[in-house]
């Protein structure tokens, strides 16, 4: 999206108003960039307050409009990558209750995942649950392919879950693989990096800039997990004009967003659901469950099914208990999205 396309401005009234696009967000500033400088600012208590009751608070990637240097609102999003906030609420329940937005308005999500202690199926079939029900479209890329004499049977593993998602291997550090990343990059576009700390989000933000502008350490030797070193989630501009947000590693991966059933990481298993004999198979133990029938005749594995049927019943708690809320948010976002045109048009 270009900037300029949002640049708003109204002179007719004495305060000064503009759209510009959030970098980064921090206790209690926001980064901000009109496509030339990024400046600091804070939102409107105004903002704050209704942030309280529709939970729109400017995210990292959101476009916001500034009244006299300060956000009074966020435009609305084309998309938003979120998960289950992690907060506990009291001391037991570790429930997400409350989405936390982790990037917003992308063109795509670059799923991280290293070709070391970090490569793991099941892990990469959960981030591609959670990109599709966020209305994300996502891209695999395997990181450290340096490690391995070739990264080949790693990428065809995990073409063999991922139905179409392009699968990438590429080296930051031998700089190799880099091009394939290109078409998704451009002037315009918008990637967020998901995964695991130590996965090598930001050693690919640094490779691409071509220079380092984002600090990275390595992984702990003895727990191969990385230390959690990206604390903020920041946009940066590459010399190819796209930008990228990169995140803190993610900890658990906790659904939110209800699966609305447009797109799905398992869309195998769902095509066989079809021809169990009961409509409302749960594929456990049910006769004529063409689903277990796959696993016997080892067309489907079995850490594949007890992956997909763990997301079920997370996803299916969760719909329980959001559907009312949300919708609530859904109605409210749409009256202001309404409100929002009349005002652009008004303005020309
Ligand atoms: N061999 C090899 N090591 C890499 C590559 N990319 C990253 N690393 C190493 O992996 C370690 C972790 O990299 P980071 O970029 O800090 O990982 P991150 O995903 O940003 O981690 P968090 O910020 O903690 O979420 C560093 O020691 C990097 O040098 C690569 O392509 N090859
Ligand atoms: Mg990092
Ligand atoms: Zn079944």
């Amino acid at each position: 999206m270009d900037i300029n396309n949002h640049q708003q401005t109204e002179t007719n009234h004495e305060s000064a108003e503009k759209a510009v696009r959030v970098t980064g967000v921090r206790k209690n500033f926001f980064l901000v960039s009109d496509g030339q400088t990024e400046s600091l600012t804070t939102a409107s208590g105004k903002l704050y307050r209704q942030a309280d009751e529709n939970g729109l608070f400017p995210a990292t990637g959101d476009w916001v409009r500034l009244t006299d240097g300060r956000i009074t609102s966020v435009l609305p999003r084309k998309n938003a990558l979120s998960r289950g906030a992690s907060g506990r609420q009291g001391k037991k329940e570790s429930t997400p209750v409350r989405t936390q937005i982790i990037a917003a308005n992308l063109d795509w999500v670059f799923i991280v995942c290293g070709l070391d202690r970090d490569f793991n199926l099941r892990r990469i079939e959960r981030y591609l649950t959670l990109v599709y029900n966020c209305g994300c479209t996502p891209v695999v890329i395997l990181s450290k392919a340096d490690l391995h004499e070739s990264p080949e049977p790693f990428v065809q593993e995990v073409e063999e879950i991922s139905f179409g998602v392009p699968v990438l291997p590429i080296s930051s550090v031998r700089e190799d693989g880099i091009a394939a990343l290109a078409p998704y990059l451009g002037p315009d576009q918008t990637v967020a990096l998901l995964g695991s700390s130590g996965a090598g989000k930001s050693t690919l933000v640094n490779c691409l800039v071509g220079k380092a502008v984002q600090a990275t350490r390595e992984v702990s030797s003895h727990v191969g997990k990385g230390v959690h070193t990206t604390t903020t989630r920041d946009l940066i501009r590459l010399p190819t004009g796209g930008a990228l947000i990169d995140n803190p590693g993610i900890r658990e991966i906790a659904f939110w967003d209800v699966d609305d059933g447009t797109d799905s990481a398992f869309p195998e298993i769902e095509a066989w659901a079809e021809e169990c004999r009961f409509s409302d198979c749960t594929h456990t133990e049910e006769p004529g469950c063409r689903v277990k029938e796959a696993c016997r005749t080892g067309e489907l594995e079995e850490g594949r099914l007890e992956s997909y049927l763990k997301q079920k019943r997370e996803l299916g708690y969760l719909a329980d208990r959001q559907t009312k809320s949300a919708d609530r948010i859904e109605k409210e976002r749409w009256q202001w999205v309404a409100q929002e045109m009349k005002q652009m048009k008004k303005r020309g």
